[in-house]
């Protein structure tokens, strides 16, 4: 599909969810040249049509406890192979501290322990992952926003980077890394989950905990993440978009 196809499939979707498509405003809308180059232009378009529309504190669709998948995918990493990932996990994660670094005024480290005596939130929820598969699961997990009053963020912060533990693959030198902005960091949905369907966070789906901001694609969805770095810009980080996979070509944007 060309990249023009796949920004017009992204924007009737969100017409979708924004009820236009009853009203036909999004075919008419395409239907227009001077609109079509612009669908076809704009890698940003998704996030400025939800930005623009949406208020930036919309809820992606929960579901209910029926709805869990029987199986839930496990896509990408799902055992990281890094001696010290393994030593942690041997002793279930007992040593394991999230760090939390950067533009901030108090640098932070949080046990397991620390993180879930911190207000939380449970939510089902549908995970897409842009290969073209979801499923539904339900996330339990500390809220970002938690984690940013604790450490209380500097003026000039921007973005939140989440580093994680697995080199997917052996794909690449650097790890696997993901960042998304404070408006999605604040978000009531946004948790850095340490449990799913009821139970402590399983390997294959990030343990010990895995960022879930539901309301963009899978792949922004970091699992097994060590450290977290506020920032004012990521062109300095690894291939400088802002993620492991943006590295790669995907949007940094990755809006549903
Ligand atoms: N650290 C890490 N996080 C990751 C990945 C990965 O390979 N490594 N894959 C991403 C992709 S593409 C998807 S779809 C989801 C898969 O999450 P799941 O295994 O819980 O289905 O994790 C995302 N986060
Ligand atoms: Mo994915």
């Amino acid at each position: 599909m060309s990249a023009a196809n796949q920004n017009r499939r992204r924007f009737m979707k969100n017409c979708a969810s924004l009820g236009l498509i009853a009203l036909g405003g999004c075919d008419r809308l395409t239907e227009q040249r001077q609109i079509q180059g612009i669908l076809g232009s704009a890698e940003s378009l998704t996030e400025r049509v939800q930005r623009s529309l949406l208020s930036s504190d919309a809820l992606a669709r929960e579901f209910t406890e029926a709805d869990i998948s029987p199986i839930f995918r496990a896509n990408g990493t799902t055992n990281p192979q890094s001696l010290d990932y393994q030593r942690l996990a041997a002793s279930g994660f007992a040593d394991w501290q999230l760090q939390v670094e950067g533009m901030v005024e108090r640098r932070g480290a949080f046990s397991l322990a620390d993180l879930k005596a911190m207000p939380s939130r449970t939510q089902i929820t549908r995970h897409d992952c842009v290969e073209g598969w979801s499923c539904i699961g339900q996330w339990k997990g500390v809220r970002l926003s938690a984690i940013l009053d604790a450490v209380r963020p500097q003026p000039e912060a921007r973005y939140v980077v989440f580093y994680c533990a697995d080199k997917l693959g052996g794909l690449a030198a650097e790890s696997y890394y993901e960042s998304i902005d404070f408006l999605d960091a604040y978000h009531e949905q946004t948790i850095l989950a340490y449990e799913m369907n009821g139970q402590a966070l399983p390997v294959p789906y990030g343990a010990p905990l895995r960022l879930r901001v539901e309301r963009q694609l899978g792949y922004k969805m970091a699992k097994y993440v060590m450290r977290i770095e506020l920032v004012e810009s990521f062109a300095q980080i690894a291939g400088g978009k802002g993620g492991f996979w943006e590295d790669r070509g995907y949007e940094w944007y990755a809006g549903i």
